[in-house]
């Protein structure tokens, strides 16, 4: 089934450390829809949407940040940005009342592009557990 084919891609596809498609993205190579930038932070909308909001948030410099598992003492500053960064999009997309924010972190999550990002979902009732 879907959700079986969709694991085993990810799992394929582990965290090989290789510039990734977000890359593309922060420089602007490739169009993406962009909702909020700082000096730090990107946030843009996802190309598959799971939610009326699905908006991804992601740091500008990955600096070894491919997976919420490989963050270290020195990223704490740059993940509370982001953190705080999905608040404002939540916000600005007006949904700060009810939203989600999800991070797939390694194969077996379903992580899919090793550049650490924040998924902010919302626009619909979320339900729980996810999948
Ligand atoms: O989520 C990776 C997400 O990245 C997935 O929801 C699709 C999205 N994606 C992939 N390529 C693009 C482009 N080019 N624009 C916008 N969104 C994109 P993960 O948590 O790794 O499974």
């Amino acid at each position: 089934n879907n959700e079986q084919a969709a694991a085993k891609a990810a799992a394929v596809n582990a965290d090989s450390g290789a510039p990734t498609i977000f890359d593309k993205i922060i420089n602007k190579e490739i169009p993406s829809s962009i909702v909020y930038e700082d000096e730090k932070v990107l946030a843009f909308r996802d190309i598959s949407p799971q939610a009326p909001v699905h908006v991804l948030v992601i740091p500008k410099f990955r600096d070894g940040l491919t997976e919420l598992g490989k963050a270290d003492a020195r990223h704490g500053e740059i993940l509370g940005q982001l953190l705080y960064a999905a608040k404002i999009v939540a916000e600005k997309e007006g949904i700060a009342d009810g939203f989600r924010v999800v991070i797939n972190s390694g194969a077996s999550a379903c992580q899919s592009v090793y550049h650490l990002h924040l998924h902010v979902l919302g626009g619909r009732q979320m339900n729980w557990p996810p999948g």
